[in-house]
């Protein structure tokens, strides 16, 4: 059974034993996970907090915004900004960065996140969650810009996410494995309940929007049907099928229990680029789910090797269980 340690104790055993996490960081993280704790407790109270439905504005790109969606949002920037820990931050629901008051001592990190990713699950109680990205700025040069967020997952400090479902969980990785911690609602406290996570290299569970069958490239089509065909396909076995549409669910599952995860680009996309997110879903989740023994990929290469050009850029993602996200992964680089 793993040891029930709280995420604090956690955090000042990893920094004593392995050196790996700074003292800035572990403070950061936990100003994280408090920020977490306090949209958990939003999301929890639904229509009793008066915090379902629109907000009556757009983000960047041009999504109607929910009223969670900004609250986790301003949740997450107050927590953050004044602690001394971070030059700046970076979110889906803001055009430009959040650079931290110059009344507040600047740090050398920087945070990027999702504040609520799902957002259509929102009004219907289904699981949601906040993604989050850790990178430090470059040393030397005046002032924090955009151009020093544009750095490639692998250069990630850290990265997790915080589920908020029938329990409220946080998985946290400093590229030294990935650990889970749930939300002790009596102590309001995080406590370890999983440490060393592994995905299972094979899986037969999919995780893709079939309505978008008609929209796909050759080779997603040629893997979906192919674990369609069940045991008497070339795949020999039957597959299962989920789509949550709050990819922090269907990444937490896979966490859990192994599986493949595909927002694939389609025909409706001129630029080859997919839905989700580069800088704050794609590469923290891609950060976790290696660390886990999984892969991720946009179909044809490593998501944390692209060297990101622009804050909000899209990706197409495949993530999960090694061996089928190498299968999909060679299916598109032998299609050319
Ligand atoms: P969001 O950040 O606006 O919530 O969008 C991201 C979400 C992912 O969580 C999920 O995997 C995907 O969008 C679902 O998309 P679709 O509605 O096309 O199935
Ligand atoms: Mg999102």
């Amino acid at each position: 059974m793993t040891r029930r340690i709280s995420l604090t104790q956690y955090l000042i055993e990893q920094q004593r034993e392995h050196g790996q996490i700074p003292q800035e960081l572990r403070l950061l993280i936990e100003v994280v996970a408090r920020a977490c704790k306090r949209i958990s407790i939003s999301v929890t109270k639904g229509a009793l907090g008066e915090v379902l439905g629109t907000a009556g504005s757009e983000n960047v790109q041009g999504e109607i915004q929910k009223k969670l969606d900004i609250i986790a949002n301003e949740v997450l920037i107050e927590a953050n900004e004044w602690g001394g820990h971070l030059a700046a931050m970076a979110s889906e629901e803001m055009e430009g960065i959040h650079v931290v008051p110059n009344r507040y001592p600047q740090g050398e990190y920087l945070l990027m996140f999702d504040p609520l990713d799902g957002s259509s699950n929102i009004d219907v109680n289904v699981s949601i969650g906040t993604i989050f990205s850790v990178l430090k700025k470059a040393e030397g040069g005046k002032g924090v810009s955009e151009d020093d967020f544009l750095q490639p997952g692998t250069a990630q400090a850290a990265a997790g996410y915080c589920v908020y479902g029938p329990q409220t969980t946080l998985v946290l990785t400093f590229g030294q494995g990935v650990a889970m911690f749930t939300l002790d609602r009596e102590q309001g406290s995080f406590v370890l309940t999983s440490e060393g996570v592994k995905i299972p290299e094979d899986t037969k569970e999919f995780a893709i929007n079939m309505s978008n069958m008609r929209h796909w490239d050759a080779p997603v089509s040629r893997y979906i049907d192919e674990a369609l065909a069940g045991s008497t396909g070339p795949r020999g076995k039957d597959f299962n099928m989920r789509w949550i549409a709050s990819m922090v669910a269907d990444v937490h599952r896979i966490l859990t229990r192994g599986g493949v995860f595909l927002y694939p680009w389609d025909k409706r996309e001129p630029n080859k680029a997919g839905k989700l997110r580069l800088m704050y879903e794609a590469n923290p989740m891609a950060f976790l789910v290696e660390q886990a023994g999984g892969a991720a990929t946009n179909a044809r290469q490593r998501i944390m090797d692209l060297q990101p050009t622009q804050l909000h850029e899209r990706v197409a993602v495949v993530l999960g269980s090694k061996k089928e996200v190498e299968r999909v992964t060679a299916y598109h680089l032998e299609a050319g």
